[in-house]
């Protein structure tokens, strides 16, 4: 479990691609054994993003958090500041990557989102299949749906 799953890049100190190995390998501190005690209707095993924040360091310049899936091509810019604390990225389930029909390899997730489109940090940014995380000084790219008809859209294509 040594191939990258993850790629941090952008105002970063040090950008880095982490595997299921090197997220399981983050201190003790930032890992959440059990998601369940935090979100009851989640499962699997976590790392708050802090954490991986932290090991690659944050540019003094980034304002926003842009979750991307090249998987289905989904893209989240949300500002950092708001989701630091409180985001994490689910990547193990029963000592196994999160399988893809749980939005693994790796799930961003916010426990407290508000319902879509109702606020910035909605359900809808909690991006399954993240491969990429990217800090930026000004909001990237976003396509998030924007209404019911484009969730009914979204929903036909995925499984
Ligand atoms: N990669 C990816 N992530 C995604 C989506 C998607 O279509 N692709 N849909 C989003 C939307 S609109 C919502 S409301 C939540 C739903 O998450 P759930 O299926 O785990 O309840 O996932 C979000 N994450
Ligand atoms: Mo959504």
């Amino acid at each position: 479990m040594t191939d990258t799953i993850l790629k941090v890049s952008g105002k970063v100190e040090s950008p880095r691609d982490f595997s299921f190995d090197q997220l399981a390998q983050i201190e003790k501190q930032f890992q959440i054994e059990d998601v369940s005690t935090i979100e009851p209707s989640r499962q699997g095993s976590a790392v708050w993003l802090e954490g991986i924040l932290s090991s690659v360091g944050v540019a003094e310049s980034a304002r926003f958090l842009g979750l991307h899936s090249s998987h289905d091509n989904f893209h989240a810019s949300i500002p950092l500041a708001d989701v630091r604390q409180r985001g994490f990225l689910i990547y193990c389930l029963d000592n196994q990557p999160l399988p893809q029909k749980k939005g693994g390899p790796v799930r961003f997730y916010i426990p407290d989102h508000a319902s879509c489109n109702t606020d910035e940090i909605d359900e809808c940014a909690n991006v399954k299949f993240v491969d990429h995380i990217e800090l930026t000084v000004e909001r990237g790219f976003d396509n998030r749906p924007e209404d019911e008809d484009e969730h009914a859209k979204l929903h036909e294509h995925s499984d």
